[in-house]
C-alpha cells in the first residue's frame, strides 16, 4: 500500500447526496438561478485546508455532479464527512471506497455523534478537524494502517486556517459559507450545538474574517455569502468588533457581497447591532422560535425566547432590511392541544414565509435525550436512519421517543401546521406582509453578468410561478401590492415567491409521510405500535412502565 504521506498522495473529498424532499434542498430554485445546490460544503473545504497541502485534491459534490467509479480509480484515499441525513449514503460510500482499494477517513458532525455506525472506516476523525486532523497526520507518519481521534478540546478559533474555496465552481451554488464563531451560550434542552461545539462562543479575529473575504473576492466569487455560526450573535462583544471591520473593507471593495445567517431572537432588541449588520447588507435571519407556549420554552430551557413578543421582534428585524426564517418544533412534553393552532397564528402574524416547522428529534448526546433515556422513553437506536427516502431530517424524521400527549394527536397537529402554513393563500399573504415590512438598503450591487443572470431568472419565476394554476393569481397581486406599496421589497417578494415552488411539492411530501405514519398507528393502536419498536429491546422493562404510564396519561 502506498505512503499516504507522499507528494502526489490523491485525496478524493466527497460530499454525500441529499434528499431533494429535504427542507433546505431547494434544487428546483437553485436551477432557476443556473445553481446546482444551496450551500457548498465548507465543512469539507476546511477539512482540505487541514490535510497535507502536498497533497492533490478532487472534491465531487455528490449534489452537484455524479460520484463516478473514475473518481475511486484515481483517488488514494477518500474523505467523507456530513450530517445525519447523510448517514446512509455516507456508509454506502465508505464500502464502495474500499472496493476500489481507497483507505477510507471520515468525520464532521454524524459520525462525531455517533461513531460506532462508522466503523467500517479505516479512519474516523471525531470533533472539530483543528484539533483531531494532526493526531491523524501523526499516524499516518507512523504508517498505522488505521485509528479514532477524539479529543475534549476545542478549537482555537484565532488559528483556524482558510477553507480551501479553491476547490469548488462557485456557479453551483447560491451561497457560500463562512464561519466566523463556533458554540452557542444559551442551554436549551433539545440542542446538540452546545454538546458538540460548546457554550463559549469562540470566535475569529477580524483579520481572520477580512482574509476569508478576501480570499473569496480573489478567487471570484460575488454575491451571497452564508455566515454559518450557531449563533452569530452568541458573542455579541465580538461581533460589534468585527463588523465594522466588514464594513470598511466592503466598502473599500464595492460592496461585492451581501449575507445571511443564524440568530437568537435578542438580536431584535438590539438596534445597535441590527444597524450594523445593515450597513453590510445582511439580508436574512435563521431565528429559532420553536414554540408559542412560554410554558414549553420553560420546560426546554429555551430560557431567551420566554416572554419576548415574536412578532413584534420579527417586525423589528424586517425594520433592519433582513428577511426572518424562523425555525419551530412540535412534539414537546407540555404542549397542549391548543399548541398548533397558536403556532399557525404566530406564524400567520409575523409573516415568516420560511418556517422550518420540525417534530422533535432527540438528537446524539443531548441533554434531552439522557431525559427521555432516564424515563425510559428514548427509542433504541433513536438516530440510526433506517430508510434513505423518508429518513431526512426533522421533518421526516424525529418523535424518536414515547411523547407525552398521544402520538397520534401530536401527528395530527403536525399535518395541520405543515398544511396551513404552506397554502398558497397563506404563504402569498406572508410574502405580501413581509415585503410591506421590510426596508432594504441593497448595498451589493450585481455585476453585468449577474445582472443578466438575474433578469433571466426573474423571466423564468414569472413563468413557472406567474402562469401556473395555483400560484398565478396570487403571484401578480402580491407583485403588484408590493410594487405598488414598497417598491424595495419587491426583489424579497420574487425571491420567497420562487421559494414556494420548493416548499409546495415539499410540505405534500411531509404530509403524505405524516398520514402513511398516522394510518399504521390507527392500524394497530398506539399501544402495540410502541411495543413493536421497542420488541427487540432485550431489556424492555422501564419502557413497558413508561409506556403503560403515557397510555393511560
Ligand atoms: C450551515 C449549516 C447548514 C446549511 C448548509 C449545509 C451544507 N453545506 O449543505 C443548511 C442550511 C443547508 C443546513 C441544512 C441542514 N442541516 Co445543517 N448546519 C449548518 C451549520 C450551522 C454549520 C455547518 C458548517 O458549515 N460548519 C462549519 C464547518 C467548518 O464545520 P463542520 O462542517 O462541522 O466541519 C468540521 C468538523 O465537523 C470536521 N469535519 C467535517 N467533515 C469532516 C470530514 C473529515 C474526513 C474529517 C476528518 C473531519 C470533518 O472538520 C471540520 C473543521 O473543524 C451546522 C451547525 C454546526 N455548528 O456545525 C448545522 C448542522 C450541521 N446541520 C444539521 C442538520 C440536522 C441539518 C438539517 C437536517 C436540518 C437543520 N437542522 O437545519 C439540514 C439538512 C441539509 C439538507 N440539504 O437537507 C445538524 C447536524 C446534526 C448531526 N448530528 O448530524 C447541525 C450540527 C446543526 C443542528 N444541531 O441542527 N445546514
Ligand atoms: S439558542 Fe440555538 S444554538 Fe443556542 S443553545 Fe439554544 S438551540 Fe442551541
Amino acid at each position: 500500500m502506498k505512503n499516504l504521506l507522499e507528494n502526489g498522495t490523491r485525496c478524493l473529498i466527497v460530499q454525500s447526496e441529499f434528499s431533494e424532499f429535504g427542507f433546505w434542498n431547494y434544487v428546483d430554485v437553485c436551477k432557476i438561478t443556473g445553481a446546482k445546490y444551496p450551500a457548498a460544503p465548507l465543512g469539507l473545504l476546511t477539512v482540505a485546508a487541514l490535510l497535507p497541502q502536498q497533497w492533490e485534491f478532487k472534491l465531487v459534490d455528490a449534489n452537484v455532479e455524479p460520484l463516478l467509479f473514475e473518481h475511486f480509480e484515481w483517488a488514494d484515499i477518500v474523505c467523507l464527512g456530513g450530517m445525519l441525513p447523510q448517514q446512509k449514503s455516507m456508509i454506502s460510500i465508505i464500502h464502495k471506497a474500499h472496493q476500489y482499494g481507497c483507505s477510507v477517513v471520515v468525520g464532521g458532525p454524524d459520525p462525531s455523534s455517533q461513531p460506532n455506525l462508522y466503523q467500517s472506516a479505516d479512519y474516523l476523525v471525531q470533533g472539530e478537524g483543528e484539533v483531531t486532523i494532526p493526531m491523524f497526520i501523526q499516524d499516518l507518519e507512523k504508517g498505522c494502517k488505521s485509528g479514532e481521534y477524539k479529543s475534549v478540546d476545542r478549537a482555537d478559533m484565532t488559528k483556524a486556517v482558510v477553507p480551501r474555496f479553491d476547490l469548488i465552481r462557485f456557479q453551483d451554488y447560491i451561497q457560500v459559507g463562512i464561519q466566523y464563531s463556533r458554540g452557542c451560550p444559551f442551554n436549551c434542552e433539545f440542542c446538540d450545538i452546545i454538546e458538540l461545539y460548546g457554550r463559549k462562543s469562540r470566535t475569529k479575529t477580524q483579520e481572520q474574517v477580512i482574509k476569508e473575504l478576501q480570499t473569496l473576492y480573489d478567487l471570484g466569487h460575488r454575491g451571497h455569502i452564508d455566515f454559518v455560526d450557531d449563533n452569530f450573535i452568541g458573542n455579541k462583544k465580538n461581533v460589534r468588533k468585527v463588523l465594522p471591520v466588514i464594513r470598511e473593507w466592503s466598502q473599500a471593495n464595492k460592496y461585492p457581497f451581501y449575507f445571511s445567517t443564524e440568530a437568537s431572537i435578542n438580536l431584535a432588541s438590539d438596534e445597535n447591532l441590527l444597524q450594523m449588520m445593515k450597513d453590510v447588507d445582511f439580508r436574512y435571519v435563521f431565528v429559532g422560535i420553536e414554540t408559542p407556549e412560554d410554558e414549553v420554552l420553560k420546560l426546554t430551557n429555551k430560557k431567551i425566547n420566554v416572554n419576548v413578543p415574536i412578532v413584534e421582534a420579527v417586525n423589528k428585524i424586517y425594520s433592519y432590511g433582513m428577511i426572518v426564517n424562523g425555525g419551530f418544533i412540535i412534539g414537546f412534553d407540555n404542549e397542549t392541544d391548543q399548541t398548533a393552532e397558536k403556532m399557525i397564528q404566530y406564524i400567520q402574524d409575523s409573516g415568516i414565509c420560511m418556517a422550518m416547522v420540525g417534530k422533535l428529534y432527540a438528537l446524539p448526546e443531548t441533554q434531552l435525550t439522557k431525559r427521555l433515556h432516564r424515563e425510559g422513553r428514548l427509542f433504541e437506536n433513536a438516530s440510526t436512519l433506517k430508510d434513505n427516502n423518508t429518513d431526512l431530517d426533522q421533518m421526516t424524521s424525529g418523535l424518536n421517543f414515547i411523547t407525552s400527549r398521544p402520538r397520534l394527536d401530536v401527528l395530527k397537529d403536525y399535518i395541520q401546521v405543515i398544511k396551513q402554513i404552506y397554502n398558497p393563500e397563506r404563504y402569498y399573504e406572508r410574502i405580501t406582509y413581509t415585503c410591506l415590512n421590510l426596508k432594504p438598503a441593497n448595498k451589493f450591487k450585481p455585476g453585468i453578468f449577474k445582472m443578466l443572470k438575474s433578469i433571466k431568472a426573474l423571466f423564468k419565476v414569472c413563468l413557472k410561478v406567474g402562469f401556473n394554476k395555483t400560484t398565478g393569481l396570487l403571484y401578480w397581486k402580491t407583485i403588484w401590492k408590493v410594487i405598488s406599496r414598497n417598491p424595495k421589497g419587491i426583489e424579497a417578494a420574487v425571491n420567497l415567491a420562487a421559494m414556494f415552488i420548493h416548499f409546495y411539492k415539499q410540505s405534500k411530501f411531509i404530509v403524505d409521510l405524516t398520514n402513511d405514519e398516522i394510518r399504521n398507528i390507527e392500524s394497530c393502536g398506539e399501544e402495540k405500535y410502541y411495543q413493536s419498536i421497542f420488541q427487540e429491546n432485550e431489556n424492555s422493562s422501564s419502557h413497558e412502565k413508561s409506556l403503560k404510564t403515557m397510555i393511560n396519561r
